[in-house]
């Protein structure tokens, strides 16, 4: 790795720390480097407050003093893994707090796709005389912030297909009873995923046999939104997936109101573009991300749709010679790890590389 990859890395190693709390914004690392030495760090503060840049700044700022501090920024080179915004949001823009201190040189992971900046704050920054280089660990930056690429780029949450199969490719039994298939390790990861997306998603069919609750207990963090997709409403409202844990919304074709914490969505069509239908609404509601984790019809609809990015899929020894059949994708290889006796593949959907 190149000297100033590595530098990129730490960055986006800082802006990991920040992601749960930043959400919807993406979290974003920042580094500023003196002389081949960190003499400041930051990543994105919770949502609403400082951005990467501020809190890097403000670390020089508040080790050195004010004066020195001047002095080091302008001759340092800053490191940021998205490019310096250039917009008043809920904070001031980066990009001008950079030209106040105007530094050698920005390092940039990638540009923002969001229109308000996009490429702005690059061009900013060079007015005022600072060299900017774009890329550096460029598909890294970009993977780390790709729910809120997805987002900006398509209209749509980043979507990610969670399923677990068996050594014969089967997701569940034929007389649709619950039966568990992945071993119990591997609980402990769904947990920490849903608390790291902002929704999760099953079929009337999947609620109705495994009667989940979709909320996160084996791991620290927020509850996703839960989404139910029951077009007859025939899930009773007793069920798990209805309790004051979480807030939880039901795509139907019956009505539209909202009870305590169920919000009662009414679609037109439930044949014709469902997971597109679902996911803008969703988008709509200003969810950055969706789990699907199923049942396998449910599941095969997004990926025929092509509407999904990432699979996560837990494969286990067991053979079981019949059941329903696990859902059939093609996707890029992304990583494969073994938890205790089961393999997980992640993919991704490389259609859909922006
Ligand atoms: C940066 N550094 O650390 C982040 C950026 O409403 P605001 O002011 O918080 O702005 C949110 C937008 O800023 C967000 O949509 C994205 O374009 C950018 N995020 N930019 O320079 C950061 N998190
Ligand atoms: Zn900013």
């Amino acid at each position: 790795m190149k000297e100033e990859e590595k530098y990129m890395q730490r960055c986006l190693d800082l802006a990991e720390i920040g992601r749960a709390e930043a959400r919807p914004n993406p979290s974003v690392g920042c580094l500023i480097l003196y002389d081949g030495k960190v003499i400041g760090e930051g990543y994105t503060s919770p949502y609403g407050g400082n951005h990467a840049e501020v809190n890097a700044v403000q670390a020089v700022l508040s080790t050195y003093g004010s004066q020195e501090a001047k002095r080091l920024l302008a001759a340092s080179e800053v490191y940021v893994s998205l490019e310096p915004c250039a917009h008043h949001g809920k904070t001031p823009p980066c990009a001008d707090l950079l030209v106040e201190y105007k530094p050698g040189k920005v390092i940039i992971g990638c540009l923002d796709p969001s229109e308000k900046v996009s490429g702005k704050g690059v061009e900013r920054l060079q007015r005022a005389g600072i060299p900017c280089e774009i890329g550096v660990l460029g598909e890294k930056a970009k993977w780390s912030v790709r729910r809120f690429m997805t987002q900006v780029t398509k209209s749509r949450p980043y979507v990610i297909l969670k399923w677990a199969e068996t050594a014969d490719g089967y997701f569940g039994s034929s007389d649709l009873q619950q039966k568990w298939i992945s071993n119990p390790a591997t609980k402990q990861w769904v947990h920490k995923w849903r608390s790291e997306e902002d929704a999760i998603l099953v079929g009337k069919n999947t609620a109705l046999i495994d009667n989940p609750s979709l909320t996160v207990r084996e791991w620290s963090g927020k509850n996703p939104l839960r989404v139910l997709v029951d077009k007859h409403l025939e899930v009773p409202l007793e069920y798990k997936i209805f309790d004051s844990a979480a807030e939880t919304l039901v795509f139907n074709a019956e009505r539209f109101d909202l009870k305590k914490n169920v919000r009662f969505i009414e679609l037109e069509n439930f044949d014709l573009y469902l997971p597109q239908n679902i996911l803008y609404q969703l988008y709509l509601l200003d969810v950055q991300s969706l789990i699907v984790e199923g049942g396998a019809k449910m599941l095969q609809s997004f990926i025929n749709a092509g509407m999904w990015d990432e699979a996560r899929i837990f494969s286990t020894p067991e053979k079981w010679g019949e059941g329903i059949k696990a859902p059939e994708i093609r996707g890029e290889v992304i990583e494969e790890s073994q938890i205790a006796d089961n393999t997980l593949t992640v993919m991704k959907n490389s259609a859909f590389d922006s």
